[in-house]
């Protein structure tokens, strides 16, 4: 680690603590994380914890030039509109063709659970917010990375306009595939964790995850879901099973 990175660092502790930070280093001070009972997953704790103990929530991913954006894949599910696809659900697959064929003007991003104003935006309405561009690299779990610009709006933000309960501790990403995930508060209030509509400065595609994807820069790429639905803030955890990462044998936490 280099100095500059550790002014930064302190810099960043220094400055960056505002009430909703404040409020989630409390709410998250102890029993994290999730654990499962599970010999195999006792890296997943001990990982969770240095993470948290070392680093300040405001450490910033490392952000990249125009000129460094690369190619990038489309893994898993790149259009939850088709039967075909593994992830596929009738439950919202057959809604998000549907969707897509009005260039998403009828989709709604809900807001639920643990926040004083549930509510539903639409694109116009998260655009509305200010919003932040940031060049990052994406990692996938299966080794690869590619780097890409993307545009959004914090999930702060989105947080804040919905009022955020001070019991809230997980925010949770619902998709139109079967896939669902869910990350701590410390990595929801990340100022580059953000809810994404454009990429490489075009709408975001469908493959990338049209018309709205999480960017989670602090961890792997799995986390960053994409064609979100809905948003659930919940104060238990809960690591949403069938649906969530352990299905594939992934960390819940994935920190990077
Ligand atoms: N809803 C949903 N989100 C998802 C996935 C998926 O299959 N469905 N795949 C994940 C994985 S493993 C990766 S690496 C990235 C891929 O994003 P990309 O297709 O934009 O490269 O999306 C993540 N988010
Ligand atoms: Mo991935």
């Amino acid at each position: 680690m280099t100095s500059t990175k550790l002014i930064t660092r302190r810099q960043a502790l220094i400055t960056g603590v505002s009430s909703l930070g404040g409020l989630a280093l409390a709410g998250c001070s102890d029993e994290l994380p999730p654990t499962y009972g599970n010999l195999l997953r006792i890296g997943d704790v001990l990982t969770y914890k240095a993470h948290r103990l070392l680093l300040p929530e405001r450490t910033l991913a490392k952000e990249y030039a125009r000129s460094e954006i690369t190619s990038i894949a489309a893994i898993g599910t790149t259009d939850p509109g088709d039967a075909r696809q593994e992830l596929f659900t009738p439950d919202y697959g057959e809604d998000y063709a549907r969707l897509r064929g009005d260039d998403f003007a009828d989709w709604r991003l809900e807001v639920e659970g643990s926040v004083a104003r549930p509510g539903s935006y639409s694109l116009a309405d998260l655009k509305r917010f200010p919003s932040r561009t940031q060049i990052t690299r994406h990692q996938c779990e299966e080794g690869w990375s590619a780097i890409a610009e993307w545009t959004g709006v914090p999930l702060r933000t989105v947080l804040e306009a919905s009022g955020v309960n001070a019991s809230a501790r997980f925010v949770q990403f619902y998709c139109y595939d079967i896939v669902a995930d869910g990350i701590d508060m410390l990595d929801a209030l990340h100022p580059q964790t953000i809810l994404a509509y454009g990429m490489n400065g075009r709408d975001l595609p469908v493959a990338h995850g049209a018309p709205l994807r999480a960017r989670v820069e602090t961890q792997l790429g799995y986390k960053s879901m994409k064609y979100l639905r809905k948003i659930v803030v919940t104060d238990e955890f809960d690591d949403l099973g069938p649906y969530g990462p352990l299905r594939n044998g992934w960390a819940w936490y994935a920190g990077i």
